[in-house]
């Protein structure tokens, strides 16, 4: 007998209205069968690509392709949910047009994780839908993130938990595999102000803009550089987990403006992972920039669109965007 007693469906029954509720027990629902399909691994079948690209020129894993199945055929079919955009998919998918909800999704992010038998989760970011009786199309989810009334993932690790917010702080549910239920662990999820930990791609140094060099020559210096203390770097190389460990212990995670790839301003997707790790971060009373705006105050041009992510820790996130500002960085990485 463990101290948890309250399951996501009584949570929800609390906290969401019907519609919500509806979108996200669907969403938990198909989450589980996802968790299933890990914890077989090989024996199901579902380890290595699929044999295709995605709409961002990524090779798809089976996984990757199995979960987007499960995730599009449910939330299409559910009565509250006007239209679904897949981070997999080129297009939106029209869903109910009485609906109210419009969700997206990155079905399974940290893909390349599979096949090591490391961590990997479902993101998710729910926004409204205002055009009853009418089929949603892509200009319907183009929507600056502070629009989202609900966000979160699903984390496949040693235990498959939930993150949710309802824009009322963080609540954090474990699943239960005997009652086969999300339960509450934790409703009000809290990240501290300062930090000594930081996650960013090192290998990247090269095309990082001179201020994201500058923090982090200061946090590599430690206790002999500028900012006087140690820093350590943990990075696990899939955001939901980097992200997880924010939101568990603290810390600040980067993915930053690059000139890697002609054309990309970042590698992350604002509507299928910024924003939505965005809204759970504030919500836990962190901060999430793209180190020179909030990125939840972005209005997205395309469904696809990238950004640069710096989030967590709130001091450490306004250190980097000040070391922007000094620079005169504008948001789209020119100098003003
Ligand atoms: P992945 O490509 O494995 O799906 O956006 C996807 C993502 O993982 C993030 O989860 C992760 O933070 C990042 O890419 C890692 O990319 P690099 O290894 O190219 O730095």
């Amino acid at each position: 007998m463990n101290a948890y007693s309250t399951t996501l469906a009584q949570y929800l029954e609390q906290h969401a209205t019907d519609a919500l509720a509806s979108a996200i027990t669907t969403l938990a629902t198909a989450s589980i069968s996802i968790s299933h399909l890990l914890d077989k691994g090989a024996l199901a079948g579902i380890h290595g690509e699929a044999g295709n690209q995605n709409v961002q020129g990524e090779a798809q894993k089976k996984l990757d392709v199995i979960s987007n199945d499960l995730l599009l055929s449910a939330l299409t079919h559910n009565p509250h949910c006007a239209g679904v955009a897949s981070e997999e998919l080129d297009e939106i998918s029209p869903a109910n047009n009485d609906g109210t909800l419009l969700v997206t999704f990155d079905p399974l992010d940290g893909s390349s994780n599979i096949d090591i038998n490391m961590t990997v989760g479902t993101i998710f970011s729910i926004l409204p839908y205002h055009r009853q009786g009418q089929k949603a199309c892509e200009d319907d989810f183009l929507q600056a993130g502070v629009n989202q009334v609900a966000a979160g993932y699903f984390i496949y690790g040693t235990s498959t938990m939930l993150a949710l917010t309802l824009g009322r702080g963080v609540a954090m549910f474990s699943f239960d595999p005997s009652s086969q239920a999300y339960v509450l662990i934790n409703d009000k999820v809290t990240i501290n102000h300062s930090t000594q930990e930081y996650a960013i791609n090192a290998s990247n140094r090269r095309y990082w803009l001179p201020p994201v060099q500058e923090y982090i020559d200061g946090l590599v210096a430690g206790d002999t550089g500028v900012r006087g203390k140690d820093f350590n770097t943990r990075w696990v190389a899939a955001m939901i987990a980097d992200v997880h460990r924010i939101l568990i212990r603290g810390g600040v995670f980067m993915y930053p403006y690059d000139t890697k790839i002609a054309g990309k301003a970042g590698k992350l997707r604002l509507m299928y992972e910024a924003n939505p790790m965005s809204f759970v971060i504030e919500q836990a009373g962190g901060a999430s920039t793209d180190a020179v705006q909030r990125i939840m105050d972005i209005t997205p041009t395309h469904i696809h669109q990238r950004v640069p992510v710096v989030l967590g820790a709130k001091e450490e996130v306004e250190y980097i965007k000040a070391l922007h500002d000094k620079a005169g960085i504008l948001a789209n990485g020119d100098k003003a």
